[in-house]
């Protein structure tokens, strides 16, 4: 008989996977799509090691380097004279494993040659195959105004690339992101009046419909609060709004459209955005979040499902208890500065074991398409290996674990059913 790791590891390697939060774009969308050995190597998870590794480069000398230059300095300093051991660095090396390059080389010429030579399309085909992905989706963000050039103009979909709606940009920031709705047209203004609420669900509305986005996603500060906090300041109450007007334009303008539309809501918990500016997007650190704000949306609307997930460790297991709580909330995904093997490693097992196969287990956040490759390779060896161990488990309790179980287990898992749960 093959060991459970085997069996699990062979179904698993034929599982199409839907990846439920990446920032990857349809190809037909143009040079929002990123791809290729410059954008690997300038991945911002690499800029934060490459100035670690250089401590005497300034924020500024870096920024100004053109992309290819940056690229050299990161391969040198990780690669050639560093041994490349952590998760990003491994990464790079994995995907130019699996697309037959050779890594152990101290210049990128042969490497940016292959590239080169590809087309976009040609390109996607080979990665989604090599990571056993079957569809992604993407973070549309209406407001950016190269992307929204793009949803304008029109373009033939992808299937595999699917629509979440991103609100970040639309509902914080409040009242600068006022001005730009705007300018789009919606009659909002800063004081979130009742006119304001209708204007902003409108745009909700209305965007979600032209993208056909199958959710909306918003990252919130560990801050973020809602209803009774446990302390005495808050009251706990539908009605009873937190004052904060980011709440107020979740629960009034979001929820609504939410519930109204039959869509998800994805709450990512837990960063500190700009904790570093000089960095960009690699400058954002983490907070520990008080789980109370997502329990207190579970329960005051019911009939909305909620994508969670959290940046904190230290959050996970309170999720988890969560979702006992709530049947409405999903955990998904190892988020950022957990994607790595160790935490995802923990964070797998705690979650089989706390509310067995209902949650998603992965995300990849991709934000360059060869990602897709390593972040599913790496991913799906650690959470085979927790998943067998716990079939092995249970064949010692007396239930063995045929093969049929476990391909409906991971479709379950992984083939994004759990999305639209409720
Ligand atoms: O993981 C990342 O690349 C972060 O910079 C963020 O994009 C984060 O995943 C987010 O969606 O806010
Ligand atoms: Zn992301």
């Amino acid at each position: 008989m093959k060991p459970m790791h085997t069996v699990v590891a062979d179904v698993f390697a034929r599982i199409p996977v839907t990846d439920i939060h990446t920032h990857l774009f349809d190809p037909a969308m143009g040079p929002l799509l990123l791809w290729g050995i410059d954008e690997l190597l300038t991945y911002h998870y690499l800029v934060a090691e490459v100035l670690r590794a250089r401590p005497g480069i300034t924020y500024k000398a870096f920024r100004a380097m053109s992309k290819a230059a940056q690229a050299d300095l990161i391969w040198r300093e990780l690669f050639v004279e560093r041994t490349p051991v952590s998760e990003a660095c491994r990464g790079v090396l994995t995907v130019l494993q699996a697309l037959g390059l050779n890594a152990n080389t101290e210049s990128l010429s042969d490497i940016r040659a292959y590239f080169a030579a590809q087309t976009v399309r040609g390109h996607a085909d080979q990665v989604f195959k090599l990571a056993g992905v079957e569809r992604v989706y993407m973070t549309n963000d209406p407001l950016n105004p190269a992307e929204r050039a793009v949803w304008e103009k029109g373009f033939e979909r992808d299937p595999r690339f699917l629509a979440a709606l991103r609100l970040d940009s639309a509902l914080k920031d409040w009242p600068r992101s006022a001005g730009v709705l705007k300018a789009l047209g919606y009659a909002v203004d800063t004081s979130l009046s009742g006119r304001t609420l209708s204007e902003v669900r409108r745009y909700l509305a209305d965007w979600r419909q032209k993208i056909e986005a199958r959710y909306m996603a918003i990252s919130l500060a560990p801050t973020f609060r809602y209803g009774d906090m446990g302390d005495a300041t808050f009251q706990h109450s539908a009605e009873c709004w937190n004052v904060d007007s980011l709440a107020d334009l979740i629960v009034k303008a979001v929820i609504p459209v939410a519930r109204e539309l039959g869509v998800p809501v994805a709450l990512m918990i837990g960063a500190r955005k700009a904790a570093n500016p000089e960095l960009g997007d690699a400058g954002d650190s983490v907070g520990q979040a008080d789980i109370a704000a997502l329990e207190n949306l579970a329960r005051d609307f019911g009939d909305v499902t909620f994508l969670a997930t959290f940046l904190a460790r230290e959050n996970m297991h309170g999720l988890c208890v969560a979702a006992r709580k709530f049947k409405n909330i999903v955990p998904f995904g190892c988020w950022w500065f957990l994607n790595n093997p160790s935490l995802i490693r923990e964070i797998t097992a705690m979650r089989l074991e706390l509310l067995g196969l209902s949650f998603i287990p992965q995300h990849s956040d991709c934000r360059i398409l060869d990602q897709l490759i390593y972040k599913w390779t790496h991913s799906r060896a650690i959470i085979g290996d927790v998943l067998a161990s716990k079939y092995d488990d249970l064949a010692r309790a007396g239930r063995p674990v045929s093969e049929a179980d476990v391909r409906r287990d991971l479709a379950a898992l992984f083939d994004g059913r759990l999305i639209g749960r409720n």
